[in-house]
């Protein structure tokens, strides 16, 4: 497999389908609601994903493509090219706020991630990794994360994270707030691993996240030497939703070993 040829057009792929973003802020933007009222889903997302998959179908008709917004393939598999695919990360913020929300798109080869992409979109900050190669943030090498202590420490974790909720029991939490230096609440589980590759942010924790949501940016933090698993500390697997944290090395220990508690 030619990954070079592959991330190059990866890259004008996704440049592509920023500029048909930003273009789309001119016209009336269609908003519906997924499972629940604030689950939001628009026209530009379903576009979008299905720019990608015409053109990744056309060109490469023997991956497949797995997209938040159904148009792809059922993956139930880790066989082969798989394109995993988020056309607008944080549609919540695209909406209301029309700037943070990204492009995530990983790349993976039987399992394992190769090419890993973040745009954000509004930002023009592009951010991408070879498996192997480093990662870059436009086309500047991010350099490895090297160990924090907690106490300086900052970490992106949103609100529900201290609230009673069926993931997580919420008091460990509370004294995680107090111990760090200060939390950040993005929106785009996307942005919040660029800024952990970038090392803006020491560590990030989702309850619920799904393959699209952190396929490239996998691939991304690991090349900058971030931990990332679920919260049992097992390895996050690229077909199923589940808990997640990506972390600086001993950072991620800290977080897992002293202030997360699963709940079941
Ligand atoms: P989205 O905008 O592509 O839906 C904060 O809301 C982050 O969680 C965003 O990255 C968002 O992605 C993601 N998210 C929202 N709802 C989700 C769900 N039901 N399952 C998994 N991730 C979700
Ligand atoms: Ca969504
Ligand atoms: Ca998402
Ligand atoms: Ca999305």
């Amino acid at each position: 497999m030619d990954w070079g040829m592959i991330d190059r057009y990866s890259k004008s792929l996704i440049k592509e389908a920023g500029h048909r973003i930003r273009v789309s802020f001119a016209r009336e933007i269609h908003i519906d609601t997924k499972d629940d009222a604030n689950d939001l889903v628009t026209d530009i997302d379903r576009d979008i994903e299905q720019f990608f998959i015409s053109r990744i179908r056309r060109d490469f008709p023997d991956h497949r493509i797995l997209g938040e917004e159904g148009f792809g393939d059922k993956v139930e598999t880790n066989d082969g090219v798989i394109w995993i695919l988020d056309p607008i990360d944080g549609t919540m913020n695209f909406v209301h706020q029309k700037r943070n929300f990204a492009i995530s798109l990983g790349v993976y080869a039987d399992g394992i991630g190769m090419l890993g992409y973040i745009y954000d979109v509004m930002a023009d900050d592009f951010y991408h990794a070879v498996r192997g190669g480093g990662a870059y943030r436009n086309d500047e090498r991010l350099p490895q994360l090297e160990p924090t202590p907690l106490a300086e420490a900052v970490i992106g974790v949103n609100a529900s994270w201290v609230c009673p909720n069926r993931y997580v029991d919420h008091e460990p939490v509370i004294r995680l707030v107090q111990d760090c230096r200060g939390t950040r609440s993005y929106g785009s589980a996307a942005i919040e691993l660029a800024h952990v590759a970038a090392g803006r942010l020491d560590a990030y924790l989702s309850m619920r996240l799904a393959p699209w949501d952190i396929a490239g940016g996998s691939v991304i933090v690991g090349e900058v030497g971030a931990v990332t698993t679920d919260l049992r500390g097992e390895e996050h697997d690229m077909l199923t939703k589940g808990t997640f944290i990506a972390a600086r090395p001993g950072l991620h220990e800290t977080i897992l070993g002293d202030y997360v508690r699963l709940k079941e």
